[in-house]
């Protein structure tokens, strides 16, 4: 397959709204191998381990969140570098033109929502954090963390879609109705709020800083399945302290080591 590269259009609309979807991201065999590394998922319990991975739900609402899903197997390395979206990190969040040019994968979660499930919605551009904030300036993208949700399964009405508030990574004002500032914790039926609707395969890549969640869950049966990587610049860190297991690392390609390890400890002999 070869790389996708972001087009002038993939640009004006990134800047305009904050995301963007990319159809047919990945293709149906690796969907299939990352079918069935779900369905090989054991039965964690909260906080518990699986090798260097652990069953960390963001809180009580969001289901099974798998994180550190790249040390459990081979379908899940192949999503780091993926030419569908790889270059699109490296433009918007990877310091381009710069000292420090590159990018650092800093959390991968594997996400299964059942009935019920939702993410509140969070971010947003007023007060937001320089690590996941959106910036353009001097003709480079400077954002902080961007995100790449890849749907495992279709994400329908009902299904619990992520939503997003269109430009919202650039707003100056805390949205009224939200989160630390309003009442509403869930996106569902949040002023502005607009569900990303998606065929498995399909991506929504997105800059941190936007307004966002994950829309409740309303279809009884089923589940949801994604994974979560994040993106953004090489000098990053993990924010739960996870690292990457010298097992994995030594395994991968060596862009795919870059990525998670950008730069090689520097330790006397
Ligand atoms: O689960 C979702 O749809 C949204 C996830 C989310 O908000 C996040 O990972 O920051």
């Amino acid at each position: 397959m070869d790389a996708r590269v972001p087009t002038a259009l993939d640009d004006f609309l990134f800047d305009l709204n904050g995301y963007l979807i990319l159809k047919n991201a990945v293709d149906a065999d690796l969907l299939a191998e990352l079918n069935d590394a779900f369905d090989a998922f054991p039965d964690l319990q909260y906080g518990e381990w699986w090798g260097n991975a652990q069953r960390r739900d963001y809180n009580g609402a969001t289901g099974f969140e798998l994180h550190n899903c790249v040390e459990v197997g081979a379908p899940f390395e192949k999503l780091l570098d993926h030419p569908s979206w790889i270059n699109y990190l490296r433009r918007y969040c990877g310091e381009a033109e710069s000292y420090v040019q590159g990018l650092f994968v800093d959390e991968c979660i594997a996400s299964i929502r059942r009935s019920g499930g939702h993410h509140p919605v969070h971010s947003g551009g007023f007060k937001a954090a320089v690590r996941n904030q959106y910036a353009y300036a001097n003709g480079v993208f400077r954002c902080g963390q961007c995100n790449v949700i890849l749907a495992i399964s279709d994400v329908g009405p009902g299904d619990g879609p992520t939503m997003v508030i269109p430009g919202s990574h650039k707003s100056n004002f805390p949205h009224p109705n939200a989160g630390d500032y309003g009442k509403l914790d869930r996106m569902d039926h949040l002023d502005g709020a607009v569900p990303v609707l998606l065929e498995a395969g399909d991506a929504l890549l997105f800059v941190d800083g936007i307004m966002h969640g994950g829309s409740s869950r309303t279809n009884e049966s089923g589940e949801r399945r994604v994974t979560i990587y994040r993106y953004g610049p090489h000098w990053g860190s993990t924010r739960y302290g996870f690292e990457y297991s010298e097992e994995l690392l030594n395994r991968l390609t060596p862009e795919r080591r870059k990525l998670l390890q950008p730069v090689a400890p520097n330790r006397p002999r």
